[in-house]
């Protein structure tokens, strides 16, 4: 009965050294150890015994039992530190690796030059003001001095929703909500998206301007000039600034401005079309029926006016040769800005 203990003992260690995964180790514990294990049959066998032989034989199984245990346990055990070990060797992670690149978006060039605007007439006491893209006929023309029928207004190419309902052709009727809601002294820039139906290499249908205005008593064109040469050099540098009379139905009297060639300073070349000048503004004194339209005295109150177009003014800028490049949103394009 020892003898024949002593192996079952050998052939169940060496089992269990063997068994390399759970499954097996649990297999063969099952085997030596389960209900109808090796071990369960010896004690069945015990009733077989004298008395005598019995006490011994029992307490030799039951040893026996208690060290297979043991050490199926302690095997399991031994397993389940190997897995961990494992598992934090195969996830380890080598911070010494370089990091994957993170593509991160960053502002369109048209914003970016928006925003240099903003911050130009913002550091000069102006506010910034927004309003709707669909307009009614009253704020995008009647109050600015289109009268209804008026030649001036095919100047605009508008898109028309119904007769009275448009998008807006300029940011101006943001500037009349502006005056109607609020009393002179005032200074406001009002930059965002205007339509016009025109599409063709230097025109797009959705475009973006930014315009301003100040009012207040004893406002001159000697403030417009001085407003407008101030911001043009903040933005260009001082290049030379030019004002030349020009029409708006808005303003009287009216002007366009220039600044020298930023490509040629001034000599000639494909971009200033050989004029030394390039247009970048347009503005004048806020007409009197303008004024009127939203109930300020024209005898009391004066102001200047302008206009300008961001995108043209972002390819002026960035060196922008072709303004479809600003709106096919191609990145290996935009990454450059
Ligand atoms: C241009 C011309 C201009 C204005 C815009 C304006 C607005 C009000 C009253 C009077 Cl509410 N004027 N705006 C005046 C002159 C020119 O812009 O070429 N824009 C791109």
């Amino acid at each position: 009965m020892s003898g024949s203990l002593v192996g079952l003992e050998r052939d169940a260690l060496e089992e269990l050294s063997k068994a390399s995964s759970r499954d097996a180790l649990q297999q063969a514990r099952a085997r030596y150890l389960g209900r109808k294990g090796e071990v369960a049959g010896l004690l069945k066998g015990l009733g077989a015994l004298s008395p005598e032989e019995r006490k011994g034989a029992g307490e030799a199984i039951n040893s026996l039992k208690t060290r297979l245990e043991e050490a199926f346990d302690r095997a399991l055990e031994e397993l389940d530190e190997k897995d961990k070990k494992h598992k934090i060797e195969s996830e380890r992670i080598d911070v010494t690796l370089p990091g994957r690149y993170l593509h991160p978006g960053r502002l369109h060039p048209v914003t970016q030059v928006l925003h240099e605007i903003e911050e130009i007439f913002l550091s000069i006491g102006f506010d910034v003001a927004e309003g709707p893209e669909v307009e009614l006929d009253y704020y995008n023309f009647e109050a600015l001095n289109f009268p209804k029928d008026h030649p001036a207004r095919d100047m605009q190419d508008t898109f028309f929703v119904s007769e009275e309902v448009m998008l807006r052709t300029h940011t101006s009727p943001v500037q009349i909500r502006v005056m109607e809601a609020r009393r002179p002294p005032l200074r406001v820039i009002a930059p965002g998206t205007v339509y016009r139906r025109d599409s063709d290499i230097t025109h797009s249908p959705m475009f973006h301007q930014i315009e301003g205005f100040m009012v207040d008593r004893n406002v001159t064109f000697a403030e417009l000039k001085a407003v407008l040469t101030i911001f043009l050099e903040k933005l260009f540098g001082k290049t030379g600034v030019r004002f030349r009379p020009s029409f708006f139905p808005f303003v009287e009297p009216g002007a366009e401005v220039d600044i020298r060639c930023v490509m040629c300073c001034g000599a000639g070349c494909r971009v200033c079309k050989g004029t030394g000048w390039l247009e970048i503004l347009g503005a004048g004194m806020i007409h009197p029926n303008v004024l009127r339209s939203v109930k300020y005295d024209p005898e009391e109150y004066s102001g200047f006016a302008f206009g300008m177009g961001i995108e043209r003014i972002a390819m002026l800028k960035f060196g922008i040769d072709d303004l479809r490049l600003l709106f096919e949103n191609d990145l290996r394009f935009l990454k450059q800005f």
